[in-house]
């Protein structure tokens, strides 16, 4: 019986880091579970970001991309019933943001918007990682959501869309 337990303590403390390195998204085109690799393997933009008094610099794909895995419109096909697309991002911890889908998109704001794997070229450490989110131009650090496990996009319009 202790024998059990205790093994049973093993598998689970052994399986936990490998379970948070992976990214659960939802997307019009389903659900979709990516890796640190898939991650790490889009393209990737170094954003700068002071937070209480320290400077540092987030790297890792735009969020938009991550989604575009998920089926999520970017530049001219992010229009209509997507401009009432919203981006829930959740931490482990359960935190949780909300980002408006066109808010994400290069070719609509200039600021970026990015799923950091790192920071100051080194990967997150357990307090901030597997991945963050770090917004550009944000006055205060609270939307820099950490521990983030999972991006799902829910669309918040109810009415029929417009098609222009
Ligand atoms: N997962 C998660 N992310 C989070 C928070 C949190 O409680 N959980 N707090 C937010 C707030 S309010 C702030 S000010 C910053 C603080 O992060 P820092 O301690 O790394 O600066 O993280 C943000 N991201
Ligand atoms: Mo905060």
């Amino acid at each position: 019986m202790l024998r059990a337990i205790s093994f049973s303590l093993v598998l689970a403390a052994s399986s936990a880091p490998a379970a948070a390195q992976t990214l659960s998204i939802k997307g019009p085109s389903g659900a979709v579970t990516l890796t640190a690799a898939d991650v790490a393997a889009l393209p990737r933009t170094s954003v700068p970001f002071d937070a209480h008094g320290q400077k540092h610099t987030y790297e890792g794909p735009l969020l938009i991309d991550v989604l575009g895995k998920a089926g999520a419109p970017t530049g001219k096909a992010l229009h209509g019933a997507a401009l009432a697309d919203a981006v829930v991002v959740r931490g482990s911890d359960g935190y949780a943001v909300v980002y408006g889908l066109a808010e994400l998109d290069p070719a609509t704001r200039p600021n970026r918007i990015i799923l950091a794997d790192k920071a100051d070229g080194a990967p997150l450490d357990a307090k901030d990682g597997p991945f963050k989110v770090v917004a550009e131009g944000d006055l205060r650090p609270a939307r820099g959501a950490r521990l983030v496990t999972s991006v799902d996009i829910v669309n918040l319009g109810g009415a029929a869309p417009h098609s222009h």
